[in-house]
């Protein structure tokens, strides 16, 4: 094994210890050594996730693939799809980032989406039915997670602001909510009841009707496997990565907002706004660089990952609030 010396910023991601792993390492001193070696070991040798057979067909591959926008590109090598779709985060399926066939059990089908709080009319839709409406396009997007690894993923799906023009919200609406499902019988983790299942990510309607807010339907030019939060997932890539919600079930529009998932596990790891600036530091490590998930090539983190020219006129960037 080649082993060469990194500057102090070039963390492994055995490092930058994948937040699950930290609160699961908290929670069980013991347990969490195993789970930290299991991190280190990293996701390259692992079954193809191609190889995983889905609990249910999904029936919208013949949308795919969309045309591609080509607005949102970027100046990066693709990931491919066999590191993608293996290394993963999705904290309902456990810790590690080797999920996929966990998360494969997952029956994306049927998917009833619920729309409501401040809205002219509350209301469910069946996931194809919100398919079959929305103008589905493919963007190339950057994707940062705060962990300090990054990938370029070709999404598809439509923008968030089409959800919310359908939603028709009030005018008294400040914030948007969305929630993952919560199914402790098919995602472990969801046992461990001391979590704030269900996983809850909320966007202010600046940000949820900004061009970039982007809900996920697609990757790869197919539908996307449940791994990566399928049915539809949020991409907000001037984010860190957990702000993209994954394998949601209801957006509900609110005055005031009530915390999110990461908020109620760590406040002081995790904050609401989460914009990516490079000088601004984690509690425990620097968000100084990135690195490429697959290639592990190291980049210059940029502010709001590269995304100023949409996002920048949302935030005052001399408050620090907004990047944390
Ligand atoms: N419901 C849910 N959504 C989630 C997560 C999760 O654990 N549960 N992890 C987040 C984090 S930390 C990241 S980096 C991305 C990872 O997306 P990927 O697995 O498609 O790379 O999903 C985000 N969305
Ligand atoms: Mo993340």
């Amino acid at each position: 094994m080649l082993i060469r010396r990194q500057p102090r910023w070039a963390l492994p991601e055995a490092m930058a210890t994948p937040e699950a792993v930290y609160l699961d390492r908290r929670r069980f001193v013991a347990g969490g050594a195993a789970a930290l070696a299991a991190a280190a070991l990293g996701g390259c040798d692992r079954p193809g996730a191609q190889d995983i057979v889905p609990a249910v067909p999904d029936p919208s591959g013949d949308l795919y693939p969309v045309a591609r926008n080509t607005a949102y590109t970027v100046m990066r090598d693709m990931t491919p799809f066999s590191v993608s779709s293996r290394i993963n985060n999705f904290f309902e399926f456990g810790s590690s980032k080797n999920i996929a066939h966990k998360a494969a059990k997952l029956p994306v089908r049927p998917w009833e989406i619920s729309i409501g709080g401040l809205v002219e009319e509350e209301r469910t839709i069946a996931i194809d039915e919100l398919l079959a409406k929305m103008p589905l396009e493919e963007r190339v997007y950057r994707h940062r997670c705060v962990e300090t690894w990054a990938m370029v993923v070709p999404w598809s799906g439509f923008p968030l602001k089409a959800l919310v023009d359908l939603a028709r919200p009030l005018g008294a609406a400040k914030f948007l909510v969305m929630k993952t499902f919560l199914n402790p019988e098919l995602a472990p983790t969801q046992r461990q009841d001391w979590y704030p299942w269900p996983y809850t990510d909320i966007l202010t309607m600046d940000e949820a009707t900004n061009e970039l807010a982007f809900l996920v339907t697609g990757v790869y030019g197919r539908p996307a496997p449940a791994q990566f939060g399928a049915p539809l997932r949020l991409a907000v890539p001037w984010k860190y990565g957990f702000k993209s919600i994954k394998s949601i079930v209801s957006f509900a529009f609110v005055e005031k907002r009530p915390d999110t998932f990461w908020e109620v596990v760590d406040s002081r790891e995790y904050g609401f706004w989460a914009n990516v600036n490079p000088d601004v530091p984690h509690r425990r490590w620097s968000q100084e660089m990135e690195w490429m998930l697959g290639t592990r090539e190291l980049f210059p983190t940029r502010i709001y990952n590269g995304y100023g020219p949409e996002v920048a006129h949302l935030y005052d960037a001399d408050d620090p609030k907004y990047f944390f």
